[in-house]
């Protein structure tokens, strides 16, 4: 690969230039608000995958004065031949006085990553739903003037209303013009608009396409280790256990304090584990503010130990019965794909092999505690291994609802997010009946622990869940 290309993305203040920005160079800690202005200075954002920049962005303040400063260089460019060497003269003589507030202070930010390099691209962006009118006309001239590559991205704030009558006009002034939401931008949008950025020069085509090639790697990656971490974290919450010793004849009332106290602490080593799960998910999709986010709308995300809200994540006790009946039976273990899951498990239920599973998992909680004698005598108040299947189903349903909206999210988007609990109930309808019933086993498997090889099956088996 060469050099990595250089982007200006330029255009009037409250247009989306950082939100474009903050999508394509997956970077959630710019500034984006609501108030016109908000980017004051230049400042470059490189987007790179495993410390290897593949391209980087510039996000700029919007124009303020562009039709006087436009005025500035007509009055020194005698000719067509002088043009771009007067914004070089423009910047020069205005940057000191830029410094000081000058009247020129947000052009001279916003030209200067252009002028400092000639092969910088530059990415005029506009607001769709608003009306296009000739103003805009001085500050797409002097881009026009720097003589770099350039395109125009329409970025849809408000709705599509004036798409086409910027289109005419930017078709103008700009070789190549693009519609880009970058809050609704999904990868494969945010590729074809790289894509885009390669029709600019020649150059770029190749180093583009391999930056593409890159990202796509990097996708396919991130969702193996995102599989990776639930599959470690399932595997670890199972087979979680903790104890007590309880004191010889403690009275009753001692004894319930300590179960008490091993349960709440247990619940909450599972919490610890269940949240740094999600800090691994977000770090693997390059969020690093998000829990700012998060922790303001506490409430909104339901506990794991709330089992009012289980079925969301879960699975129906139907189903439940169903899987954990079949998985268990002998036939469970060898299921052939031919035979497909359904017959096999209507064979299982009307064997009569129901009631034992069916009653451990509804009975079991997780916390699982149980007080059992030691060897020398007295006794130790015990929490964990998790047996109950249900809860188990829970944990990795709101892994996946969580991995589902960071996935989902744009580096842009500033809002909560919202972890959405409902659409998950068929989660597990994704995969075939014998991988269901793969998947029932590993985790009934888990709270004894998984070796290496059953840790990779149930990995793969997490990895088809992802989006
Ligand atoms: N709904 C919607 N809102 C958007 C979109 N793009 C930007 N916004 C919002 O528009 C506002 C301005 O976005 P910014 O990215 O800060 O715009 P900017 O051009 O960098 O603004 P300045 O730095 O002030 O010049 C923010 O409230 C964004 O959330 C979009 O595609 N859809
Ligand atoms: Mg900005």
């Amino acid at each position: 690969m060469s050099d990595a290309p250089q982007f200006a993305v330029v255009g009037h203040p409250n247009k989306g230039k950082s939100s474009i920005v903050a999508t394509l160079a997956h970077h959630d800690g710019i500034a984006i608000s609501a108030a016109s202005g908000t980017t004051l200075v230049s400042e470059a954002y490189p987007f790179n995958i495993n410390g290897k920049i593949l391209y980087t962005l510039y996000d700029t303040p919007g124009f303020q004065r562009p039709r006087q400063a436009l005025e500035w260089l007509q009055n020194y460019a005698k000719d067509a031949s002088m043009r771009t060497a007067a914004v070089q003269a423009f910047v020069d003589q205005h940057q000191s006085c830029a410094q000081e507030n000058g009247r020129f202070k947000d052009e001279v930010e916003l030209l200067r990553p252009i002028v400092k390099n000639k092969d910088t691209g530059i990415i005029y962006v506009v607001d769709g739903s608003q009306p296009y009118n000739p103003s805009y006309e001085a500050e797409m001239s002097i881009l026009q003037w720097t003589g770099q590559p350039r395109m125009a991205l329409i970025n849809p704030i408000g709705g599509e209303t004036y798409v086409e009558q910027w289109q005419q006009a930017l078709g103008q002034y700009f070789s190549i013009v693009r519609v880009f939401n970058p809050m609704s931008a999904d990868l494969d949008k945010q590729i074809s608009i790289l894509s885009s950025f390669a029709e600019l020069k020649e150059e770029w085509q190749s180093v583009l396409k391999d930056t593409i090639a890159v990202i796509r790697q990097q996708n396919t990656h991130c969702r193996q280790q995102t599989a990776y971490v639930i599959a470690e974290t399932l595997a670890d919450i199972l087979s979680h256990q903790q104890s007590l010793p309880v004191p010889p004849s403690a009275p009753e009332s001692v004894t319930q304090q300590l179960r008490e106290q091993i349960t709440a602490s247990y619940q909450k080593s599972l919490r610890k584990r269940e949240q740094s799960l999600r800090e691994r998910i977000k770090t693997l999709y390059a969020f690093q503010r998000l829990d700012i986010q998060e922790n303001t709308l506490n409430a909104e995300h339901h506990d794991l130990f709330d089992q009012s809200h289980w079925y969301l994540f879960g699975l129906s006790r139907k189903s439940l019965v169903i899987l954990s009946t079949s998985a268990g039976s002998a036939a469970g273990a060898v299921i052939d794909a031919s035979v497909g899951g359904a017959s096999l498990m209507l064979g299982a239920l009307a064997g009569g092999l129901l009631s034992a599973s069916a009653s451990l998992f509804a009975s079991a909680k997780p916390e699982n505690i149980q007080i059992k004698g030691v060897p020398l005598g007295g006794k130790k108040i015990n929490a964990g291994p998790v047996k109950n299947l249900q809860f188990a189903f829970v944990i990795l349903g709101r892994a996946l609802s969580y991995q589902h909206a960071v996935a989902a999210r744009v580096h842009a988007d500033k809002s909560i997010m919202v972890v959405t609990e409902n659409d998950q109930k068929h989660w597990l309808e994704n995969l075939s009946k014998t991988r269901q019933l793969q998947l029932t086993r590993l985790l009934q498997k888990s709270a004894k622990g998984l070796n290496e090889t059953k840790r990779g099956q149930l990995q793969t088996l997490i990895e088809a869940l992802l989006r």
